[in-house]
C-alpha cells in the first residue's frame, strides 16, 4: 500500500515562527506599531503579504504600495539572517524519525508549505534530499485554505488526494488539507486544531502502528 504524505514546513518540520516574529516586530515597531506573540499565531500559515496586511490594519496605519513592498523585503532580509545561522539540531522531536519510516515503507513523501524560503530552509537543515517533491509559496496563486498547495503536491507524487495524508500546525492548513479530501491530521493544540481528523501534540507522540494503519488504510 502506498499513501503521500504531505508536511508543512513551519510549525511541524522546524520551528522558523520565532524568527518570523523577530522579524516582523522589528518592522512593526519601526512603525510604532505594537507585535505580540499572540498577534504571531494567528500569520501562521498565512502568506507574507497577508501578513504585513493584517499588521497594518492591527496598527491602523496604511502605506503606499512602494513603501509596502520595501518593507516587505525589509523583513526577508531579517528573516534570511535568521534562517542562515540554522541547522539540522532545529528540526522539531522526531520528525527525522517519522521521514525514516516513511522511507522504509516506501510511501510518497512532499513539502507543502506556504513559505517562499522553503528550500532554503529545508537545505540549511539538510532535509532536501528526503522529499519526493516540493510545493512551496513560489508555486501556488491561492494561499491556505485553499487546497491548491496540497493539491499540487499529490499530482507530484502521482497520488489521488484522497490517498494523501497531510501534517499542519495551522487551522487555515488543516482545512484546505480538509477541502481536499485528505487526511488531515493537526500537529498542536487540539482545542486550536479540532477540524482536524487527528490531532498529535508533536511527532513524539505518533507511534509507528498509528502510520502503518494509515497506509494500509
Ligand atoms: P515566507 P508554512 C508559512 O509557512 C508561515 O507559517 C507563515 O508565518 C509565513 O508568513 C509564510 O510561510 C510565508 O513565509 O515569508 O518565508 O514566504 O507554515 O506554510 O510552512
Ligand atoms: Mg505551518
Amino acid at each position: 500500500n502506498k499513501k503521500g504524505f504531505i508536511f508543512d514546513l513551519d510549525g511541524v518540520i522546524v520551528d522558523t515562527a520565532k524568527y518570523h516574529f523577530l522579524a516582523w516586530r522589528k518592522l512593526a515597531n519601526g512603525l510604532g506599531i505594537d507585535f505580540t506573540h499572540e498577534e504571531n499565531e494567528q500569520l501562521k500559515g498565512v502568506s507574507r503579504v497577508r501578513s504585513l496586511e493584517k499588521i497594518l490594519e492591527w496598527g491602523g496605519k496604511t502605506l503606499s504600495e512602494e513603501e509596502f513592498t520595501r518593507l516587505m523585503a525589509k523583513k526577508n532580509e531579517e528573516y534570511l539572517g535568521y534562517i542562515n545561522k540554522m541547522d539540522a539540531s532545529e528540526i522539531l522531536p522526531d520528525v527525522n524519525r517519522v521521514l525514516e519510516f516513511l522511507s522504509e515503507k516506501n510511501q510518497g513523501v512532499a513539502l507543502g508549505s506556504a513559505s517562499k524560503n522553503a528550500r532554503p530552509i529545508l537545505e540549511k537543515v539538510n532535509l532536501l534530499d528526503k522529499f519526493n517533491a516540493i510545493v512551496d509559496g513560489n508555486d501556488v496563486s491561492k494561499a491556505k485554505p485553499d487546497p491548491e498547495v496540497f493539491l499540487i503536491g499529490a499530482k507530484l507524487l502521482n497520488m489521488r488526494p484522497e490517498d494523501c495524508v497531510v501534517f499542519e500546525d495551522s487551522v487555515a492548513g488543516i482545512q484546505a488539507a480538509n477541502k481536499a479530501d485528505m487526511i488531515s491530521i493537526g500537529i498542536g493544540e487540539k482545542d486550536v486544531l479540532h477540524e482536524a481528523d487527528y490531532v498529535f501534540k508533536d511527532f513524539t507522540e505518533m507511534s509507528e502502528e498509528f502510520i502503518e494503519a494509515i497506509v494500509s488504510d
